[in-house]
């Protein structure tokens, strides 16, 4: 298998850190924003959606979207629910990942960190994500007071795709972390998984 993955990016760091957590061997192409690599990969045709993550696998077919390709690498893992409420719920908080939380937690992260959009971080809108990160960051917390995991009763890809972003939403996005002292229990709990590698390894 081969993985176009940008390095900076929690989109790519997800799939990396399940590839890790199972023990899977992939190769890892390199895209980074900005980069002639990234140019190349669009330009051959390697990212159908003109976006990485994408997955090659070895027969020639190609899996893009990060958490499409969670559940191709979790099924039959420790991290897909034998039961299918819990399975149901996993999905839940991934599609929440991708309709709701990264559309705000990463944005203010990239905006603070990216050069070349710093020129789009206006005041109101800096202010604006925060409050909505607050908020999202809040529904997280609410389930984590009372569960270890956001899914069921064990670590799922659902806690694997939150982590992602969730982890540098402090450090990179700004957002104030000690009001969510269950979120940053549960950080640490995804830290300790067995195999964890960090976005930078
Ligand atoms: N929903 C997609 C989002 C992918 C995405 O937005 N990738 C960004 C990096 S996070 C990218 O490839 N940016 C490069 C570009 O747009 O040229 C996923 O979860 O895989």
């Amino acid at each position: 298998m081969r993985l176009y993955s940008m390095p900076s990016s929690g989109n790519s760091y997800k799939v990396r850190l399940l590839l890790a957590l199972t023990g899977r061997a992939c190769e890892i192409v390199d895209v980074e924003d900005g980069s002639e690599a990234l140019i190349e990969a669009k330009t051959a045709g390697a990212l159908p959606f003109g976006k990485a993550p994408v997955l090659h696998l070895e027969d020639g077919r190609t899996l893009p979207e990060s958490n499409a390709i969670l559940c191709w690498l979790g099924e039959g893992t420790r991290f897909w629910p034998g039961d299918a409420f819990d399975r149901a719920t996993m999905m839940s908080w991934m599609f929440w990942e991708q309709n709701q939380h990264e559309g705000v937690i990463a944005v203010r992260a990239a905006l603070r960190c990216y050069p070349s959009r710093a020129s789009l971080a206006t005041p109101d809108r800096m202010e604006d994500l925060l409050i909505r990160g607050h908020a999202l960051l809040s529904v997280m917390e609410r389930r984590l007071e009372v569960a270890d995991w956001l899914a069921g009763e064990a670590a799922t890809l659902a806690d694997v795709a939150l982590y992602a972003y969730t982890h540098t939403a402090g450090s990179r996005g700004g957002f104030e972390m000690d009001r969510f002292p269950a979120v940053n229990a549960w950080l640490a709990r995804v830290a300790g998984l067995p195999n964890h590698v960090g976005l930078d390894d």
